[in-house]
């Protein structure tokens, strides 16, 4: 192995070496961690736990609490770790913002080493608090000292509250108001309609769904969407309301192809009484046994 080499390797060794007791020596450090909390618009107060990790043994510990401006502190509940302890909770004081933390056991002549909650931060949320925004919860110049009466090094991670866009009902209701789809949607978001729904026949008239009676793009509240439809007679090609030797007539016509008597100028649901899907001169019988009555052509549309 030539001297370069061996240098290298070395210093390879150094550099591994150094940043593992960098890790070491950050891994111990304790530390207080907001826990951030994310909860649905419209939550009007949340409890944001306070925790101390990698505990290397305290006795006390003060901080000044800074906050976000749509979060108001309504109460500080000690937590499990300092269990007999003072939490500076005063009423007077909550308003201050910072606001300082105090937590000391008066009791305890040794270091308490245990890993948990310090204290609960109960915040009201504003009302007009933005949606989607990070609302900071920070602390800072902390003090903190053990058993021995020695200051201990906090390292902090700070937190926040979310208000997460909130899930809007939007319900498809068939004509007669039954319920077609259910979906959740989230705030400025977009529904998705249901299969095209088909409203049965009634009384010699038809029905063929037109579309949605309103938008459900950018869903912003509860919505109820109601499928509509457009209805027709059936053998009414002129579309005049009834059926009668007319429509006949014209529907003769149109299978003729006589000029002015396209597709486009007849209703074609009308005239195919037989639903086959096509307008034939079968369907054009049907309605003549049907204006003459005849036995078993009585009804429109005929299914035979
Ligand atoms: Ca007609
Ligand atoms: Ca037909």
């Amino acid at each position: 192995m030539n001297k370069l080499l061996r240098f290298t390797t070395l210093v390879f060794f150094a550099v591994i070496l150094a940043a593992l007791m960098t890790a070491t020596v950050s891994a111990a450090i304790t530390t207080v961690a907001i826990e951030s909390v994310e909860v649905v618009e419209g939550t009007e107060s949340v409890k944001v736990p306070v925790l101390v990790k990698n505990n290397q043994g305290i006795i006390s510990i003060l901080t000044k609490l800074t906050y976000d401006e749509a979060l108001t502190l309504t109460s500080v509940e000690a937590g499990e770790v300092i269990s007999n302890s003072f939490c500076s909770n005063d009423e007077i004081d909550l308003a201050s913002n910072p606001y300082t933390i105090y937590l000391s056991d008066s009791t305890s002549k040794e270091n308490i080493t245990a890993n948990g909650t310090l204290v609960y931060l109960n915040f009201a949320v504003d009302k007009d608090a933005a949606v989607g925004k990070a609302l900071s919860i920070s602390l800072n110049d902390g003090i903190a000292y053990n058993a021995e009466v020695k200051r201990v090094t906090l390292a902090y991670l700070n937190g926040y509250v979310k208000l997460l866009p909130g899930d809007y009902e939007v319900k498809f209701l068939d004509w007669n108001g039954n319920v077609l789809k259910t979906e959740k949607v989230k705030k400025g978001e977009s529904a998705t309609a249901p299969v095209t729904p088909v409203r049965a026949d009634a009384n010699g008239v038809g029905y063929v769904f037109t579309g949605w009676n309103k938008s459900f793009d950018n869903i912003t509240a509860a919505t109820e969407v109601t499928a509509e439809y457009r209805s027709f007679v059936y053998g009414d090609a002129d579309g005049n309301g009834v059926a009668d030797s007319t429509d006949n007539v014209i529907v003769s016509r149109n299978l003729a192809k006589w000029q002015g008597y396209g597709d486009s100028t007849i209703d074609m649901l009308a005239c195919d009484v037989d639903k086959d899907g096509v307008l034939t001169s079968t369907d054009n019988v049907i309605v003549s046994r049907y204006l003459a009555k005849w036995q078993g052509y009585l009804t429109l549309p005929y299914i035979g």
